[in-house]
C-alpha cells in the first residue's frame, strides 16, 4: 500500500455514456481549470477508458497523487463513483477522497456517512476547490470555504455558506489542450443531427427559477450567471478552428435567460454556419422578440428543448414553474416556433401525485390529450416523456406531498447501486407509491406510440421509407387511443428506431 509522496490531483468523470457518444467531460475539465497554476493533475475519463480502474490503480501505485477528485452525478455514474471510491479508501487509505457535482451535492449526508467521502464541494467548484486543497496542503482550518462539506474529528457533518455565483468571465481558461493531451479531443466532438462534429459546450451556471421538482434549485436557489457572449464566442472559435467543431450542444441548465446575451451570440456566430441547441423556458423565450427569434434562426439555433412539463394550469402553480407558463402559452408558444422554423422540443412529466387513483388517472389523460394537441398545432414538435420522479428538493409543497405519501430515499450510500434506484434515476421505474403499473404502462405505451407516429429529427440513420412505414403503422394506435401492447412497434423499434432517449444520451 504505497503512501502518496507528492501531492497530485486525480481528476475522474465516472462513465456516464454507453453509446458511442461521448462528450467532453465539462465538469471535471472546469475542475481542472482552477487548479492549473497550482497543482499538477490527471484527467481519467471513464467514458473513454476500457478499464478506468486499472488506470486509476496505476496512477495511484505511483505514490504521486494524494486526492482522488470525483464529479458524481446520479444514475450510472455512481457505478464507479461508489465502488471506486470505496476501493481507494480501503486500498490507498492516505488518498483523500473529494466528491463533487449533482448527486454529491443533493445527497451529501448519505455520501459523508459512507466514510470513504471525505469532502463534497456543493455547488462550484471553481474557488472552492483551490481552497481545500490549500487547507489540506497547508493545515488550515475548513468552516471558512465557501460551498465545503466537511466532517469534524467528532463526525458531524458540516454544510458551510454557499458563496455568491463568480463573475464567470473572470473563470480560468478552460484547458482542453490539457484534456487533448490525455484524450485526443477529436474523440469527443461526435456527429449529432447538428453536424458531423458536435462540441457540448457549458456557459452558466444555476438557474433564475426554482420548479419544485428540480434538482438545481437546492443547490442554486434561483441564481444564475452566464460568460458572456464574447467569451462563449472565443472558446468555440478556438475549438472550431484547432479541432474543426462545426455545431454546439449547450449543456445550460438554462442558456436563454438573458435575451441580451443570446442576440450578442447570435450576431457573433451569424457567419460560422454553425448548427447549434440549448434547453430554455417556454415563459422566457416567448418574451423575446420576433427579431430575436428570426436572428437565432439564422444564427444557427435549430432546436430548443423546453420543460413543457403539463397542459395543467393547477400542476404547473405546484411545480411551482415560476407561476407565469400555462397550458394556454404552451400551444401558442409551439405556434410562434413554427413561424420561425425552431423547433420546439417539449419535455413533460407525466404521473404527478393527486389525491386520489382517479385523479392521478385523469391527469395522465389530459396530459395525453394535451401532448395530442400540441403536435396538431406544430407537428415538428419533439416531445420527451419523463415518468415524475421526484428529487428532495427539501421543503417544497411537492417535496412535503410525496414523503407524505410515503416516498424515501436510500439510507445507504451503497444501497443507490440497487437496480430499483438505478432505474429510479434513469427514470425508468418512479418508485413512486401513488403510480400504480398500469398507469405506468398506460404513460411508456403512449410514448411508444407517440415515437412511431412521428419519429425524431434527429434519429439521422432512419430513411424516408423507414418513417413512412413506421408512421402508418402506429397512425391507427395513435388516433384511436389504442396503445396497449405495442409489440409490433417495439419490434420496429428494436431494429429501426433511435429516439432522444434522455435516460442514455442525456439530451
Ligand atoms: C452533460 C450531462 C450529462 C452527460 C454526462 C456528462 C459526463 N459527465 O460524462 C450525459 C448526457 C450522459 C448525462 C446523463 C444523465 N444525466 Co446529466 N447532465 C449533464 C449536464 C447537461 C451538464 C453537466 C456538465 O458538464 N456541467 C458543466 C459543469 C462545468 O458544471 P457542473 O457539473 O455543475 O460542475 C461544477 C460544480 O458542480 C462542481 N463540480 C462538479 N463535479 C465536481 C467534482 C469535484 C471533485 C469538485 C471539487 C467539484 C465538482 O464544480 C464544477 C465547476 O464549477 C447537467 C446539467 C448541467 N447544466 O450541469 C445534467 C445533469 C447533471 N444530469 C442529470 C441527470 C438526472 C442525468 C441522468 C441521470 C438522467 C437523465 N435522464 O438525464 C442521465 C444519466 C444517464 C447516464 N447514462 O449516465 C441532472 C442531475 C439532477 C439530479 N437529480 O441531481 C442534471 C443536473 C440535469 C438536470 N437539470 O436535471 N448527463
Ligand atoms: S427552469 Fe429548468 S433548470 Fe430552472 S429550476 Fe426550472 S426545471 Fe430547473
Amino acid at each position: 500500500m504505497p503512501t502518496p509522496t507528492d501531492n497530485k490531483v486525480l481528476l475522474f468523470n465516472p462513465r456516464s455514456a454507453y453509446n458511442n457518444k461521448f462528450r467532453i467531460p465539462n465538469s471535471i475539465l472546469q475542475v481542472g481549470a482552477s487548479i492549473v497554476d497550482r497543482h499538477d493533475f490527471a484527467f481519467v475519463d471513464g467514458n473513454l477508458e476500457q478499464d478506468p480502474w486499472s488506470v486509476i490503480k496505476t496512477l495511484l501505485d505511483s505514490g504521486a497523487f494524494r486526492y482522488f477528485a470525483c464529479t458524481v452525478m446520479p444514475g450510472p455514474q455512481l457505478r464507479e463513483a461508489i465502488p471506486f471510491s470505496k476501493k481507494i479508501r480501503e486500498r490507498y487509505p492516505e488518498v483523500i477522497n473529494i466528491w463533487g457535482g449533482y448527486f454529491a451535492s443533493n445527497q451529501y449526508k448519505v455520501s459523508m456517512e459512507s466514510g470513504f467521502v471525505d469532502f463534497i464541494i456543493y455547488g462550484p467548484g471553481d474557488k472552492a476547490f483551490p481552497a481545500l486543497l490549500h487547507a489540506l496542503e497547508t493545515g488550515s482550518p475548513y468552516e471558512f470555504i465557501p460551498n465545503l462539506i466537511w466532517k469534524t474529528p467528532e463526525g458531524n457533518v458540516i454544510k458551510n455558506s454557499k458563496e455568491d455565483l463568480l463573475d464567470q468571465d473572470a473563470l480560468p481558461q478552460l484547458p482542453y489542450d490539457l484534456l487533448d493531451q490525455c484524450y485526443p479531443l477529436q474523440r469527443y466532438l461526435n456527429p449529432t443531427f447538428l453536424g458531423k462534429k458536435t462540441l457540448a459546450y457549458h456557459s452558466s451556471m444555476g438557474c433564475p427559477f426554482k420548479c419544485s421538482f428540480c434538482a438545481v434549485v437546492p443547490i442554486y436557489e434561483a441564481r444564475w450567471r452566464g460568460k458572456s457572449a464574447d467569451n462563449i464566442y472565443r472558446d468555440i472559435k478556438y475549438v472550431q478552428e484547432k479541432w474543426g467543431a462545426d455545431s454546439i450542444e449547450f449543456h445550460d441548465n438554462n442558456f436563454f435567460v438573458s435575451e441580451k446575451r443570446t442576440v450578442a451570440f447570435s450576431k457573433l456566430m451569424l457567419p460560422e454556419n454553425m448548427n447549434w441547441w440549448g434547453e430554455g423556458r417556454i415563459d422566457t423565450i416567448d418574451q423575446y422578440s420576433d427579431d430575436s427569434l428570426a436572428l437565432m434562426r439564422r444564427a444557427g439555433c435549430r432546436m430548443i428543448f423546453f420543460g413543457a412539463e403539463t397542459g395543467n394550469d393547477a400542476l404547473l402553480q405546484q411545480m411551482d414553474k415560476g407561476g407565469k407558463q400555462t397550458g394556454e402559452q404552451i400551444r401558442r408558444f409551439a405556434a410562434r416556433m413554427k413561424k420561425f422554423d425552431i423547433i420546439p422540443e417539449y419535455s413533460f412529466v407525466l404521473g404527478l401525485p393527486a389525491d386520489t387513483p382517479e385523479q392521478v388517472w385523469a391527469q395522465i389523460e389530459s396530459d395525453i390529450s394535451f401532448i395530442q394537441d400540441i403536435k396538431k398545432i406544430n407537428p415538428e414538435t419533439e416531445i420527451i416523456i419523463y415518468v415524475y420522479c421526484p428529487v428532495p428538493t427539501e421543503g417544497s409543497e411537492l417535496y412535503e406531498r410525496i414523503t407524505k405519501a410515503g416516498f424515501k430515499f436510500p439510507e445507504k450510500l451503497e444501497d443507490w447501486l440497487s437496480p430499483e434506484w438505478e432505474s429510479f434515476d434513469l427514470r425508468r421505474n418512479p418508485l413512486t407509491p401513488w403510480l400504480t403499473p398500469a398507469m405506468v404502462r398506460r404513460i411508456q405505451n403512449f410514448e411508444t406510440v407517440l415515437n412511431a407516429r412521428f419519429p425524431t429529427v434527429s434519429d439521422t440513420k432512419l430513411s424516408a421509407l423507414q418513417r413512412k412505414v413506421v408512421r402508418s403503422i402506429a397512425a391507427p394506435r395513435y388516433r384511436t387511443g389504442f396503445f396497449s401492447f405495442p409489440y409490433e412497434i417495439k419490434i420496429l423499434q428494436k431494429f429501426w428506431l433511435r429516439y432522444r432517449q434522455a435516460e442514455v444520451e442525456g439530451m
